[in-house]
């Protein structure tokens, strides 16, 4: 087992401890709008706790920590003043420190959600999350990243079960040794999901493309017929992470059957009988967590496939800095 691996395999003994920690988790102020803030990984994880925070009734947008920084009234506008809170496993990401830097300027209450206590965000914040995560995690974010999600969630008022680590745990022992053969031979990746799914998508699409320098693209369902279908062959695998709702997934086993005739490989993670992986009936929240290690093991094994190190990822380091 490399690193990666260990980071990935051994991360829910770090969820328990999140889930132990919630207690001591700020609350959102009613009646705020929320900007949630991060870049790269962050940032999808932020995409995704915006949609969840705005079914659970929060006013919440996801923005990049550098549109946040220079130009937050074009994603909140009349809604300002905002709380804010921002994701950063580093805490040291430039774009991520100074958008806080400037939400304290304007008097915003800024909640840091990191790995790592002592640094520049958490001097910068009003309040700080700490998460404990995989002493082993390198460059790229796994372990970190469930983290930081779940934390969000239970911050937006999720309720996870104490018994969900064990089986997020569980499922990725099982579905593991399966993946190889999906991916085996393929170049192109499409990760397709919907609400609150879209920016665990987009992470599965990052994950596998900072891992294993693959062509990845990630997309709602219904809007990947529009246009970007032209570039899929039989070198496409697309992983379709399933809405557990029942009337979005007959509309996606129809798109599925369509992206099949016209050639490509297809695995579909879902609650239905006749998902490639099948995952327990859960709330859309709860299944992007559970999502989660699974397209983290993606991007490993179409590494190892290529032979890859993702110990050492081309041109990524652990903190991106704008010097
Ligand atoms: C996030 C990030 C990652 C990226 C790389 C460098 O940083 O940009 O998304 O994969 O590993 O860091 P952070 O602000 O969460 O530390």
């Amino acid at each position: 087992m490399n690193r990666t691996e260990d980071s990935i395999f051994k991360q829910f003994q770090f969820w328990q401890i999140a889930l132990n920690q919630k207690e001591g988790f700020p609350a959102l102020t009613t009646g705020v709008p929320v900007a949630v803030i991060g870049c790269g990984t962050s940032l999808h994880l932020a995409q995704s706790l915006a949609a969840i925070l705005r079914t659970h009734g929060w006013r919440a947008v996801a923005v990049p920590a550098s549109e946040w920084q220079n130009r937050a009234e074009a994603y909140l506008g009349g809604d300002l003043p905002a709380q804010v809170i921002t994701l950063s496993r580093s805490g040291e990401t430039s774009e991520t420190v100074q958008a806080a830097k400037e939400s304290l300027k304007r008097g915003f209450r800024v909640v840091a959600v990191t790995c790592e206590p002592a640094s520049s965000l958490t001097q910068n914040a009003t309040e700080v999350i700490e998460l404990q995560t995989s002493p082993v995690e390198g460059i790229v974010m796994t372990s970190s990243a469930s983290l930081m999600f779940l934390a969000g969630l239970q911050m937006a008022g999720e309720a996870v079960p104490e018994e969900f680590p064990q089986m997020a745990a569980q499922l990725l022992e099982e579905v593991a040794p399966n993946l190889r053969r999906f991916a085996k031979d393929k170049s192109h990746f499409v990760f397709l999901g919907s609400g609150e799914l879209f920016g665990i998508a987009q992470e599965g699409a990052l994950k596998l493309q900072e891992m294993s320098l693959s062509y990845t693209q990630a997309y709602h369902p219904l809007e990947y017929r529009h246009g970007p279908v032209a570039l899929l062959d039989d070198k496409t695998l697309v992983i379709m992470l399933h809405y557990p709702d029942p009337n979005a997934v007959s509309e996606e086993y129809t798109l599925v059957k369509e992206l099949v005739d016209k050639g490509a490989t297809v695995i579909t993670l879902g609650d239905h009988e006749s998902a490639t992986i099948a995952i327990p009936r859960l709330s859309p929240a709860l299944t992007g967590l559970i999502n989660l290690p699974i397209l983290q093991y993606l991007g490993e094994t179409v590494a190892q496939l290529k032979g890859l190190d993702t110990t050492n990822p081309r041109n990524l380091t652990k903190v991106v800095m704008l010097t």
